[in-house]
């Protein structure tokens, strides 16, 4: 029998990898035959991390071959894979809400907290687990990511204490400096297509009945991403969507300004409390899309 494939969402970031690994690795170690994949190539973050611990890119499906499947870092049908109705789900691990159709008894591990790499950091200790070293520097690179460094407001008390347990583990000494290197070298944007600074990681959310899709990159420089501002508005535009948010986010200074195109300007300029100028919207303080962007979005529409 194939073995059970484990994979996180589309646009795989640094979190839905480590997440896939990790889970693969933890069931394996009780006895399951798993096999890591994810559905698309890493991107320069994830990339610059397997690399630094010595680790291949995962490999990439669009539709799940095996009979039974584990999802990590997402749940939702419109972010996995194609024939996900057709497969069984044998567990989930997830830090996101749920919208979830289940047909059969499942495993869900769900936390409200900053990262899966912290929900598997601490399914390994209650098992009495060892997570592999390059396991390990791969969870803390996904926690690193998915907080920014332990600074978004997604971050919680459990995800502050397994960072710096996951480091050692990995032999991180200086957990800032990996980590920032980690995070810049996912903000290089210069070879970057339009298309894949909108799309890179991009989700769908329908909100009061219109299709709102909402990209983030990140940046060290919000200013010089807008300088692409024709460009990006024109692939928005071409990407057909009724609303289009493009979160550019600074890593340094945990800032965000949103580039919007759509319908609904007002009502996107009442979600923030902030002046819509020109299709560019100050977001201060904003890091987080799932904390910070949907939540506000989903009440004014
Ligand atoms: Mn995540």
């Amino acid at each position: 029998m194939a073995k059970m494939q484990v994979f996180g969402h589309k646009n795989p970031d640094t979190d839905t990898v480590a997440s896939a690994l990790a889970a693969a690795d933890l069931l394996a170690q009780q006895g399951l035959a798993t096999e890591a994949v994810a559905q698309g190539k890493p991107n320069q973050e994830t990339a610059y991390a397997l690399d630094y611990f010595d680790l291949q890119p995962l490999p990439v499906i669009d539709r799940a071959s095996s009979d039974e499947v584990v999802l990590v870092d997402h749940n939702e049908a419109a972010q996995s894979v194609d024939n996900l109705a057709d497969v069984t789900v044998y567990g989930i691990y997830d830090h996101h809400k749920f919208s979830f159709q289940n047909a059969t008894p499942l495993y869900i591990t769900a936390k409200p907290w900053g990262s899966v790499a912290t929900i598997l950091y601490y399914e390994y200790q209650q098992q009495q687990l060892t997570i592999p070293a390059k396991i390990a520097g791969m969870l803390a690179s996904g926690l690193i990511s998915d907080t920014l460094l332990l600074k978004s407001p997604t971050t919680t008390d459990y995800d502050r204490q397994a960072l710096p347990a996951l480091a050692k583990m990995a032999g991180i000494d200086d957990i800032e400096a990996y980590g920032l290197a980690m995070l810049k070298a996912g903000t290089d944007l210069s070879n970057r297509s339009i298309e894949d600074l909108l799309e890179g990681d991009a989700k769908s959310f329908t909100m009061g009945g219109h299709e709102f899709r909402i990209g983030q990159v990140n940046t060290v420089d919000i200013d010089d991403v807008l300088t692409r501002k024709d460009e990006l508005e024109a692939g928005m535009k071409a990407a057909g969507y009724e609303d289009f948010l493009l979160i550019i986010t600074d890593i340094l200074h945990s800032n965000s300004k949103g580039l919007y195109l759509g319908d609904a300007p007002e009502t996107v300029a009442a979600a923030f409390g902030q002046q819509l100028t020109d299709g560019i919207i100050n977001l201060p303080g904003v890091v987080s899309r799932k904390k910070q962007v949907v939540p506000p979005l989903e009440k004014a529409f």
